[in-house]
């Protein structure tokens, strides 16, 4: 390797990835792919945590003992999604401390999805159906991502979400079979969860200056407008299914394409949400730091069990 010229390295490197061979920690890669994956994995890492947030709110205030244990177990799923992606980021040389704590001081971004508020519990139902939905739309092309690491940790997380979007699909139904309250209580959640859930995927192809590169290198596998759409043809025929509109009047099937068309974007919301001016931006990242301070115990107590394991060790050898 040390004759090899960084022309004939990054030739190689992408003649693996057009290979379909998978990149693997020690192996070279260019600077820029490395710094792209920090910055991917570790924002969907984030996306993860902050995502417990809107739905840990509700955890306490469940219908029943049924529904409670589904979203707790929903939620700790989401921790160990974190965990696995902190882990794949630790494998480019970022040390986890340091990736924390880009989510901490708000430096790091994570999906502006969780930047807005979940009002009733339809809002339980909405975020499992169309947030979960649509992170496996995206999710499922990411286990053939061209970093091991990452995709190994997708497999595994895209069977999790899959279940997280059944869960929400059937809170939904349960409620479109109830009463009057029940379905106005689920509308009224799809009303405000939809676009937000579009927005998801990213800004359009011709505003995204990473899809280009990242496509070249298969971290992405389809664009961020190819993705959206999938989601949006998969999803209307599940909501008109079971009685619910979508609040889109431009929404239409084009027979010539087989493609739900639907109206335009709102972007300004978009991106004012990425910059930070969401409807939660501020308290997300406020109860994060708490949730962070009031597990410094924990961290302390498993370092010294550690510790003390380590110097039992020491004196048996
Ligand atoms: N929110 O050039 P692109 C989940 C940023 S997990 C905020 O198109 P890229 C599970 C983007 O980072 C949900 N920022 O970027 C769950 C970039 O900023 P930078 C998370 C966004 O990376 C469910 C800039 O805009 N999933 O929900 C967003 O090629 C329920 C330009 O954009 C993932 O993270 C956004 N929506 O494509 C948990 C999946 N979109 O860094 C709990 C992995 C874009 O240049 C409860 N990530 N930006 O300053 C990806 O697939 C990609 O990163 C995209 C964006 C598709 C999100």
């Amino acid at each position: 390797m040390l004759n090899k010229t960084i022309e004939q390295l990054e030739q190689e490197f992408q003649a693996k990835i057009d290979a379909e061979i998978k990149i693997e920690p020690k192996d070279w890669m260019p600077d820029a792919y490395r710094k792209t994956l920090v910055r991917q994995i570790s924002q969907h890492a984030h996306s993860e945590v902050v995502g417990m947030l809107p739905e840990g709110n509700w955890i306490s205030r469940a219908p029943s003992l049924r529904r409670k244990a589904v979203l707790l177990a929903k939620v700790q799923d989401e921790a160990g999604h974190g965990l696995y992606l902190y882990s794949a980021v630790e494998t480019l040389g970022t040390s986890r401390d340091q990736t924390i704590e880009d989510l901490l001081s708000g430096k790091a971004k994570y999906s502006s999805i969780f930047n807005y508020p979940a009002l009733t519990w339809a809002d339980m139902g909405a975020i499992g159906w169309l947030v979960d939905g649509a992170a496996i739309m995206n999710q499922v092309a990411l286990c053939r991502a061209s970093y091991g690491p990452y995709a190994r940790a997708m497999v595994r997380i895209c069977k999790e979400e899959s279940f997280h979007q059944r869960q929400g699909y059937e809170i939904i139904c349960t409620l479109m079979k109830g009463t009057d309250a029940q379905r106005q209580m689920a509308q009224d959640a799809v009303n405000r969860f939809w676009w937000p859930a579009l927005m998801m995927f990213g800004p359009s192809d011709t505003d995204s200056p990473n899809s280009a590169q990242s496509m070249k290198w298969k971290i992405k596998r389809f664009s961020n407008d190819d993705l959206r759409q999938k989601f949006v043809n998969a999803t209307v025929p599940q909501a008109h299914l079971i009685g619910l509109t979508l609040p889109d009047k431009d929404l239409k099937f084009n027979e010539a394409t087989g493609n739900w068309e639907f109206g335009e974007m709102p972007w300004d919301e978009f991106f004012n949400v990425v910059k930070g001016n969401g409807p939660c931006n501020k308290k997300r990242l406020r109860d994060r730091n708490t949730a962070h301070d009031n597990g410094a115990w924990v961290r302390e107590a498993a370092l010294a069990h550690a510790e003390k394991r380590a110097e039992r060790q020491r004196k048996a050898s």
